[in-house]
């Protein structure tokens, strides 16, 4: 079994390889500037892969994400329909995940968005001081990440709501509406917005003109997720309007955000890099040498991905 490691964007890739080595230097690691035989890969390792790669190995079986996302994965057709795909959940990548939530959470109930914006204006206001207890959160998606930022955010003391695409029970005990029917009665609610969902054929687009004016009056938007969940130009309109009092945005349509697109220049607008919930090579080594070994023993991975829902 030779595993191929691929990233096209990950500035530490060398310490996965580093790291996987140290824990069983048994395993036959190659990267693709000295691959060897394409035929003997079975196994890849990647992040944002180029889909052409894949054509290139007759006898891939597994495919590891080096993140908690897999749609880079499920958007490349060139992988094997009867490939199997895993992807890393790591609790070192929740705990990112909640404090990045947090952050913007605290950011929109201290009203920081506004100071955000007078002060390109040398404009000295007090805005009225809110109480967290009467702000509600909602957290678009409930699975593995989204109730944890779910919990984490309760504790923090804001009211939370969550919302899931599917009547399946979620990993929290907070109240939640789910399908696309209850999503109006939801949104109502939000006085901050926290995406969380998986990128899916159902989710794509989910915050648009029409889903973005049922938010209340002022609320801030924090998307972590997905840039494919977002229809920019409307949430652009919903801001500039005053409809939403301004947005943390860490994803987007286009990566990197291109230097002429207009969030750049929207003071109540807060960019971030993909940087929310970045993956630790350290911990999730021991879970990507786990699989590994789980592949290697004809056993099926841990954190498999089902194809068909899309996460
Ligand atoms: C991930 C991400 O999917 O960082 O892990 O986006």
């Amino acid at each position: 079994m030779a595993i191929l490691c691929l990233s096209t964007v990950l500035p530490n890739f060398d310490q996965w390889i580093k790291n996987l080595h140290a824990i069983d230097p048994t395993f036959d690691l190659r990267t693709i500037d000295n691959p060897g035989d394409l035929a003997d890969i079975t196994t890849v390792l990647a992040w944002k892969p180029d889909d052409e790669l894949f054509k290139k190995l007759p006898n891939l079986k597994f495919v590891q994400s080096t993140g908690m996302g897999i749609d880079h994965l499920v958007e490349c057709p060139s992988i094997p329909k009867n490939a199997l795909i895993a992807r890393i959940i790591d609790h070192d990548m929740r705990e990112q995940m909640a404090e990045y939530a947090l952050y913007g959470a605290l950011k929109a109930y201290r009203n920081i968005q506004y100071y955000n914006q007078y002060q390109t204006e040398a404009y000295w206001k007090m805005k009225r001081r809110l109480f967290k207890e009467d702000l509600t959160v909602g957290v678009l998606g409930l699975g593995e990440l989204g109730a944890y930022v779910a919990n984490a955010l309760k504790d923090y003391g804001f009211n939370v709501i969550g919302w899931k695409n599917s009547a399946s029970k979620p990993h929290s005990d907070i109240s939640y509406y789910h399908g696309q029917d209850q999503l109006p009665e939801f949104l109502k609610q939000c006085d901050i917005l926290v995406c969380l969902l998986p990128l899916t054929e159902d989710t794509r687009n989910i915050l648009n003109k029409e889903t973005l004016a049922l938010l209340p009056e002022g609320a801030y938007l924090i998307n972590p997720a997905r840039g494919g969940h977002v229809n920019e130009q409307d949430l652009l309109n919903a801001i500039q309007s005053k409809h939403l009092s301004g947005a943390l945005l860490d994803v987007f349509q286009t990566e990197p955000l291109p230097k002429e697109h207009p969030f750049w220049n929207e003071p109540t607008i807060e960019i971030t890099p993909h940087v929310a919930a970045m993956t630790n090579p350290i911990t999730a080594s021991q879970q990507v040498a786990e699989n590994f070994k789980l592949i290697r023993a004809g056993k099926l991975p841990n954190n498999l991905v089902d194809l068909n829902r899309g996460y």
